[in-house]
């Protein structure tokens, strides 16, 4: 009787007392079952048979699961499991009590009190692990960032609070200084961690940039993205407080009056939006030390010189790619804060950070932002995008090791 229950029982997965609890109950309702069976619904439906379990379970044993089954299968299929990024290992990087040394990490900026559109960008690095899923650091196609000679794990998120935007600024920017402070595990191959953040909204690559300057100095920004985020506070609606100037559209202005940007070597590539002042927001970009590459410009002139040009401006600045992911057409990133139509393929993105790494461009960190999963589609077109450019940039730092 009731031999389900018992089985598990004795697989040792149902404790012994408790199948024993289920068989009173269990009598009960097959009781209740038959004695309704002349019910006019009972009748003709599919429940006017009684089954009877037990002769379904009879000599079926050999179906039953061993309870070692997860122990001796090897096979981890990509959909299973803790979801890290591209299911490597996860690295506590902000306590001292965790001393494992890495090369490169994977570090989530969960913030989106920046935006001026869409809010959302908070579950990015959620989305992008969920995305990330079926990379496997075995599998291999050519050079396997995952297994070459760095070592490359998922430092996790940086806890910010969702209620003051300031302080969350000042908790990612430490957060950052803190990972920074890491000793790298080959050292022959650069003599600092290097790390490619998942945001956010784009107001993080300021505590980005910011944790960065006390190892590498002024950088050139390679900033992808439909628009300028050069905007002076007050053009954007802000200059009320300082709490209001700091958003996701004026970070890179603020940026360059902190002196944390090269004075000419700062590209936008893939720009396209509208401008609130055309004369002013120019100039002001220029005055931050930005030249463009607006995104209609990829059909004149192609990939490759729009590498050429970036080589030629970047010069032998340090570089630090920052990549908004509204710089791709909203058909390949429809989940994003503030969308703009007419962009660039995931494709053409991908092309271009391939161009740039065999310049061989010194890539000291990286950030991808603007991802707000909940208006991704069914096929989460999104997430994938966002973490296949993440392993782009992810071969660019292992094909370029950086001595600071
Ligand atoms: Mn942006």
């Amino acid at each position: 009787m009731h031999r389900p229950i018992n089985a598990l029982a004795r697989l040792g997965l149902v404790p012994v007392a408790l199948a024993a609890a289920f068989a009173v109950p269990n009598a009960r309702i097959q009781q209740q079952l038959s004695s309704s069976t002349h019910s006019p619904f009972l009748g003709g439906s599919i429940f006017r048979q009684q089954l009877d379990v037990n002769v379904f379970s009879a000599g079926q044993d050999e179906f039953y699961i061993e309870n070692d089954f997860h122990l001796t299968n090897d096979f981890t299929p990509p959909y299973s499991g803790i979801a890290t990024f591209a299911h490597l290992n996860w690295t506590n990087c902000f306590v001292p009590a965790s001393d494992e040394t890495f090369d490169i990490g994977i570090v989530g900026a969960p913030f989106d009190l920046g935006v001026t559109y869409r809010p959302g960008e908070r579950f990015g690095p959620l989305g992008a692990r969920s995305g990330s899923r079926r990379m496997d650091p075995g599998m291999d196609h050519g050079v396997n960032p995952f297994t070459d000679w760095a070592s490359v794990v998922d430092c996790g998120d940086i806890s910010n609070t969702p209620f003051d935007k300031l302080q969350a600024i000042h908790e990612l920017e430490a957060g950052w200084t803190k990972i920074a402070s890491r000793k790298p595990q080959n050292k022959d191959k650069g003599d600092h961690v290097r790390l490619i953040s998942i945001g956010g909204d784009h107001t993080i690559t300021l505590p980005a940039i910011r944790a960065l300057q006390h190892t590498w100095g002024q950088v050139a920004v390679l900033h992808f993205d439909s628009h300028l985020d050069t905007w002076d506070p007050k053009q954007l609606g802000g200059g009320l407080t300082k709490y209001s100037e700091v958003t996701h559209g004026s970070m890179l202005h603020i940026a360059h009056e902190e002196g944390l940007l090269s004075n000419d070597s700062n590209m936008h590539l893939g720009s396209r939006s509208m401008l609130f002042d055309k004369h002013y927001d120019m100039e002001n970009d220029a005055r931050c030390g930005f030249t463009v590459i607006r995104a209609r410009m990829i059909d004149d002139i192609g990939v490759d010189e729009i590498v050429r040009r970036v080589v030629e401006t970047v010069g032998d600045n340090y570089v630090y790619v920052s990549i908004d992911i509204d710089v791709l057409d909203p058909a390949f990133t429809p989940a994003t804060g503030t969308i703009e139509p007419g962009g660039w393929t995931t494709r053409e993105l991908l092309r271009i950070l391939y161009g740039l790494s065999q310049a061989g461009l010194p890539i000291i960190g990286a950030d991808v932002v603007e991802f707000a999963p909940v208006y991704d589609n069914k096929a989460e077109t999104t997430g994938l995008a966002v973490t296949q450019i993440v392993y782009e940039l992810l071969q660019w730092m292992i094909h370029v090791p950086v001595n600071a």
